[in-house]
């Protein structure tokens, strides 16, 4: 597949139908090769107003392939233009919310029997976010929460959680990363949402805020109200720390749909900004060397524990109210990455706690066959990080979803 790559050959990609997003089958089989043409069409619908655009019958986004940094498609394929919560603005007409468009060629599409250019075509807003319970659980009885937008056809997802409701917290959020992940776009970052009926607790958010997370953290290791030892006024505090990255997400507008709290976890932001952003980082360079649409599931697991004042082991939660414990401060983070195609995949642990010096992780740390993933060993601080065999995390951290894995990922 390769030696295509380079060429003006297409690789058009066969979509999932949305019920099967979170299943593992090998991904996009249409596979079919065309010779790009004038008759057919390239557009670059990335920008804050853009339209989404996918195939008239899928339920999927669509992402360049090979070295294209465009969208294309051949001459009479059909499109949905989508502005989830909005109107498609084409020339001085107005559709609510979709319009169904064919490729005539160039940037030219035939719409409602005429011909326009798509740079004529717009939102009227930025598209409008969801995130939702599905209706469906997941491992240990959790909630399944979808994040994406809602579109005629139903939901176009990117990000799909298992949402603890005894902890108020994720055990995993799940999304794809496609090999064209590095040629994305970023905008600014958008305010953290709570969404509506996912939280039982109210005020989420607050609960990060760097001087509520050390009134509740000193009282529960006894220190004084406002000591600054534990969390600082650097980058030793807890900071909204995203399982699925913000940068894992071509569009703008799913770069956006990653700032639901369900999607956040509490992470050390010394951690965050080192060493946990150069295995983010390691991930999405993967995909693009080895041009492979990678899924990954983001995760924590157990609860960071440290001594109080007395010396006693200590769980640290940024929820503490009338002996109610809630949003624990997770032990580690984890990323499982996986190619569905070669079923190889990597499990990635990184402890949560700068003032560890060292740990031992429950799975044989083979890090030293990944050298792919990339961070600094020697400053324990900036995040201690341990690689293992999907298939050994898997016997500690068993609500990982069940999808066979043949190999190490290297
Ligand atoms: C487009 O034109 C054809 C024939 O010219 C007509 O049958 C059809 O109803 C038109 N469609 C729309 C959406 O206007
Ligand atoms: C648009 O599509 C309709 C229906 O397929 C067709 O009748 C019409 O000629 C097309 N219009 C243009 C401008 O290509
Ligand atoms: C959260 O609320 C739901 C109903 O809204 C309830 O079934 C569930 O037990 C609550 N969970 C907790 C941990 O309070
Ligand atoms: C994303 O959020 C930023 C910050 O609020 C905003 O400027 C931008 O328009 C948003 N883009 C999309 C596509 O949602
Ligand atoms: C802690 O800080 C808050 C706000 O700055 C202040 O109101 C409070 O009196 C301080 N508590 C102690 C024990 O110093
Ligand atoms: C924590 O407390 C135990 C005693 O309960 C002690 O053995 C251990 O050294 C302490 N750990 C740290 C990091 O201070
Ligand atoms: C971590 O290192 C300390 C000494 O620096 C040692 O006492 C302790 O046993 C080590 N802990 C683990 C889990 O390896
Ligand atoms: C990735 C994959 O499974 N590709 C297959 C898609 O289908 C064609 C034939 O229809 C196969 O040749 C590819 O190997």
């Amino acid at each position: 597949m390769k030696m295509f790559l380079g060429m003006i050959w297409l690789i058009f990609i066969s979509i999932l139908p949305l019920s099967t997003f979170s299943v593992i089958e090998p991904p996009f089989n249409r596979s079919v090769h065309l010779k790009y043409s004038s008759s057919d069409c390239q557009i670059s619908p990335f920008d804050d107003y853009s339209p989404i655009v996918v195939l008239c019958d899928s339920n999927d986004y669509l992402y360049p392939t090979g070295e294209d940094s465009d969208l294309r498609f051949t001459n009479g394929e059909c499109l949905n233009v989508i502005c989830p919560g909005g109107n498609v603005l084409v020339g001085s007409q107005s559709y609510e919310n979709a319009v169904t468009a064919t490729c005539i060629g160039s940037t030219l599409f035939n719409i409602s029997n005429k011909s326009v250019s798509w740079e004529s075509i717009s939102c009227n807003k930025v598209p409008e976010k969801t995130a939702r319970r599905t209706g469906e659980t997941c491992e240990n009885n959790g909630k399944e929460i979808e994040i994406g937008f809602v579109v005629p056809d139903g939901f176009l997802r990117t990000i799909l959680i298992c949402f603890d409701e005894s902890t108020q917290q994720a055990l995993y959020s799940y999304a794809k990363i496609s090999q064209s992940i590095n040629k994305r776009k970023e905008r600014p970052r958008p305010n953290w949402l709570q969404g509506t009926s996912l939280y039982n607790i109210t005020s989420v958010d607050n609960y990060y805020k760097r001087a509520n997370q050390r009134t509740t953290i000193n009282e529960l290791l006894n220190f004084a109200e406002n000591s600054t030892s534990f969390i600082q006024d650097n980058d030793y505090f807890l900071a909204r720390g995203h399982l699925t990255a913000r940068s894992d997400n071509f569009y703008p507008s799913q770069q956006n749909q990653t700032f639901f709290l369900v999607n956040a976890a509490p992470q050390w932001q010394i951690i965050n900004a080192n060493n946990w952003y150069k295995v983010e980082t390691s991930i999405r360079d993967y995909a693009e060397e080895n041009q492979i649409d990678l899924l990954q599931w983001t995760g924590v697991y157990g609860v960071l524990s440290v001594n109080n004042t007395n010396n006693i082991k200590t769980e640290l939660y940024l929820y503490s109210k009338n002996d109610e414990l809630y949003i624990p401060v997770p032990e580690v983070f984890w990323k499982v990455v996986y190619d569905p195609i070669s079923q190889k995949g990597a499990a990635i642990i990184g402890l949560n706690n700068p003032y560890a010096e060292n740990y031992t992780v429950f799975c044989d740390d083979v890090s030293d066959l990944t050298k792919w993933v990339n961070f600094k060993k020697s400053n324990t601080a900036k995040g201690l990080i341990f690689v293992c065999n999907v298939n050994d995390f898997r016997k500690t951290v068993k609500y990982l979803p069940e999808f066979s894995v043949t190999g190490l990922l290297v």
